[in-house]
């Protein structure tokens, strides 16, 4: 039904008032490096390293291009605008609050499904996962099909490290996927952080399912919301740093959505770990921008040096040197592409998952965790399975020490007696 109401139409030139407004204030205001952060030497790396610089020389003398009047604008009669609408529940049956078990329909992990934010609440809901399937922000298509992928797996959870089942200790469910604009970057950011921020108001723990790594800054951003600007502390596992600059006039996309959480002063730089760097990119001015602002960062390059052990204790240490709030932001590329080759710009040199597994665990069951998104996970070029497989555990190591902590058993060394030597009786 189409609504010609001088009042809609009031309403919708503000919507788009304010969208312009944004798009126009980040436009006077770009990232100090404007891209110059790519390395000399280095080409385009799958994307990813792909910064432009935004203004071209010019050597003619004319006025530079109005970039205002390339924009082809949003039609403020769509009534599919608002991409951020509140789920419509009104076709679901009427049934009394509270998650909903769905037998063999697929959800993560098998997990009962929620609606709404009363499910939650009646539910007294500990972890709710959420799909954010977005694949603009890498360039190319695949990464939207992480959340399916997922929840395509087998349901098994627990391993006998700890013997600890986090799916009977824990109450979990699927919260469904957010609803995003797969069009824009820019405009799937606003609704993930809304369901993200709607998760961690009922005191329940996001678990957001990827989706590329512009998503990182709406989840950050949402915890943000609700537990205050600086609160929050990062882990970020990741090949890249995800710092970058303005691409193309672009200010979001996978690869820059650290950079906007620090400028918008959602985190401190100081309270960012990154884990895993390797590669091209960034070059030295995405590394002096990281020192400038406090970041702690540990390369491949320092774990080959000094060795994971060492490394995995100095991150962990450093952790609980930070905020009262953790999140962690996963991206699967860390990891080796011997073992996670279904990404979008993959790098070799990675971490396995004997690396991986045991300081999620640690991270997980040391801190207050508040959130956890698993990205970059590209079923459409992971032919064996083998990183649906790996991303799977990810997940599941991470909710693993949660369940640890809840019992009391929150250590970075913590095994189970039953499956180590030394406890033998
Ligand atoms: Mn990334």
């Amino acid at each position: 039904m189409k609504d010609d109401s001088p009042f809609t139409h009031a309403l919708i030139g503000c919507l788009i008032a304010a969208i312009a407004g944004v798009l126009a204030v980040a436009c006077e205001t770009p990232p100090a490096d404007s891209g110059a952060d790519a390395p000399p030497g280095a080409e385009a790396d799958a994307g990813e390293a792909t910064d432009t610089t935004a203004q071209q020389t010019d050597t003619t003398g004319q006025e530079p291009p109005d970039p205002e009047a390339a924009i082809i604008r949003l039609d403020p009669n769509d009534p599919n605008l608002e991409v951020w609408r509140d789920r419509d529940i009104s076709n679901d049956p009427p049934r009394e609050p509270g998650p909903i078990r769905v037998g063999s329909v697929l959800s993560f992990f098998g997990l009962p499904i929620a609606r709404t934010i009363e499910d939650l609440v009646v539910g007294e809901v500990e972890v709710a996962f959420m799909g954010a399937p977005v694949d603009m922000g890498v360039g190319f298509r695949g990464a939207g099909e992480g959340p399916n992928a997922l929840r395509a797996m087998r349901r098994s959870t627990g391993s006998m490290e700890t013997m600890i089942s986090w799916r009977r200790e824990l109450t979990a469910v699927d919260y469904g996927n957010a609803p995003i604009d797969n069009l824009s970057t820019e405009r799937s950011m606003e609704p993930i952080r809304r369901m993200v921020r709607e998760i961690a108001e009922t005191g329940a723990i996001p678990v957001i399912i990827g989706g590329d790594h512009s998503i990182e800054f709406a989840n950050v951003a949402g915890l943000a919301d609700v537990y205050g600007k600086e609160n929050v502390g990062v882990i970020h596992f990741d090949a890249h740093y995800d710092a970058g600059g303005t691409r193309s006039g672009h200010l979001i996309s996978h690869a820059q959505p650290v950079r906007r959480l620090v400028d918008e002063g959602h985190i401190l730089g100081r309270n960012f770990i990154q884990v895993g760097l390797r590669g091209s990119w960034p070059g030295p001015e995405g590394f002096e921008w990281m020192r400038e602002n406090e970041f702690r960062y540990h390369t491949m390059a320092e774990i080959d040096r000094d060795g994971w052990g060492t490394v995995m204790q100095l991150v962990l240490d450093e952790a609980n040197d930070g905020p009262e709030y953790l999140h962690v932001s996963f991206d699967i590329d860390v990891m080796d592409p011997a073992y996670t080759s279904g990404t979008g710009t993959p790098v070799p040199g990675g971490l396995t998952p004997r690396e991986v597994f045991p300081i999620l665990r640690g991270l997980c069951s040391e801190n207050n965790l508040v959130g956890f998104d698993l990205v970059e996970l590209n079923p459409l070029v992971d032919p064996g399975y083998t990183t649906t497989l790996n991303a799977k555990q990810v997940v599941d190591e991470c909710l693993t020490g949660v369940a640890m902590r809840k019992l009391g058993l929150g250590s970075r060394d913590y095994l189970s007696p039953l499956t180590r030597r030394d406890a033998r009786r």
